[in-house]
C-alpha cells in the first residue's frame, strides 16, 4: 500500500530512477517558482495578484474557524481566475475542496495530512525543511517543491532552530537537483541577489512584502529582479 503519514515512510523505498516524481506530486519546472510571497489574508492575496505575483501562499494561522472556508475559498477562486499558483498553507483538506493549485505543510502539519488523498487530487505539493535531516526525509517524498528555512533570523514565525545561513543553502541545494527548491526566512529585499545565488528555484517572503512602506512598488522590483534571474 501506499505511506499515508510520515511515520509510514520510514519504511518506503521509492525507487528514484524510474520516476521523477515518485509520489506523483505534479512537477513544478527548476527554476519555475520565482518570487513566491507568503501572506496571511484574502486581501493580500487580491492584491498580489493585482500586482503580478503568479506563484503565492495563503497561511493563515489566526483566522478564526468560521471564517477560514470562506477566506480560503474566495483566495482560491481568485488565485484561479488570474491563472496563478496559489499554495493553501496546512489547510488541505478546504485546498482540495476547491481546487487550488497546491497545498503546503510544514513539519508538524506532515503528521496530520493524507499524503495520497492530496496526490490524488492532483494538487501540487511544498513540504517545509530545516536542516539536513528534515530535507533527507522530505526528498524522499518527492514533493513539488522543497522550502528550506530559515536562511536568515525572522521575526515572522518563532523558530526553535537556529538559521541555516547561505553556506548550507548552498550544501542543501547542491545535495539534490531534481526538486525544485524555494528559500525562507528573513530574506529582505538586500538579501535577494545572495540568497539567488545559492541556486534556489524560489525566494519565500513575508515581511520584505507586508512590511515595506510602499508594497506594490517593492513586489514590482522584487519580480523584475528575480524575473531577470531566471530568464538568464
Ligand atoms: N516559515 P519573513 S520562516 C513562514 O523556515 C516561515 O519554515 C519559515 O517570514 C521556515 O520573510 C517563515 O518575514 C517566516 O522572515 C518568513
Amino acid at each position: 500500500g501506499w505511506p499515508q503519514k510520515l511515520a509510514d515512510f520510514a519504511v518506503f523505498q521509492p525507487d528514484h530512477k524510474s520516476a521523477p516524481s515518485i509520489c506523483g506530486f505534479p512537477a513544478l519546472k527548476i527554476r519555475s517558482l520565482g518570487l513566491y510571497p507568503v501572506v496571511d489574508s484574502l486581501d493580500w492575496v487580491r492584491k498580489l495578484l493585482q500586482w503580478g505575483v503568479t506563484t503565492l501562499q495563503l497561511r493563515l494561522k489566526r483566522t478564526p474557524d468560521q471564517q477560514l472556508e470562506a477566506e480560503i475559498s474566495q483566495a482560491i477562486d481568485l488565485a484561479n481566475c488570474y491563472k496563478a499558483r496559489l499554495f493553501i498553507n496546512d489547510h488541505w483538506q478546504l485546498a482540495i475542496k476547491y481546487r487550488a493549485f497546491g497545498v503546503h505543510l510544514g513539519q508538524e502539519d506532515l503528521e496530520d495530512a493524507d499524503l495520497k488523498v492530496i496526490q490524488q487530487a492532483g494538487l501540487a505539493l511544498g513540504i517545509s525543511t530545516h536542516g539536513y535531516a528534515e530535507l533527507l526525509r522530505v526528498i524522499q517524498l518527492a514533493p513539488s517543491y522543497i522550502a528550506l528555512g530559515h536562511i536568515f533570523a525572522t521575526n515572522t514565525k518563532q523558530m526553535p532552530s537556529k538559521p541555516q545561513g547561505l553556506e548550507r543553502l548552498k550544501a542543501y541545494q547542491a545535495l539534490q537537483q531534481d526538486i525544485p527548491t524555494v528559500a525562507i526566512g528573513g530574506i529582505s529585499a538586500s538579501k535577494v541577489d545572495k540568497v539567488l545565488a545559492c541556486g534556489v528555484d524560489g525566494i519565500a517572503m513575508v515581511s520584505a512584502i507586508t512590511a515595506a512602506g510602499n508594497p506594490q512598488q517593492r513586489v514590482r522590483q522584487l519580480l523584475a529582479k528575480v524575473e531577470c534571474h531566471y530568464a538568464q
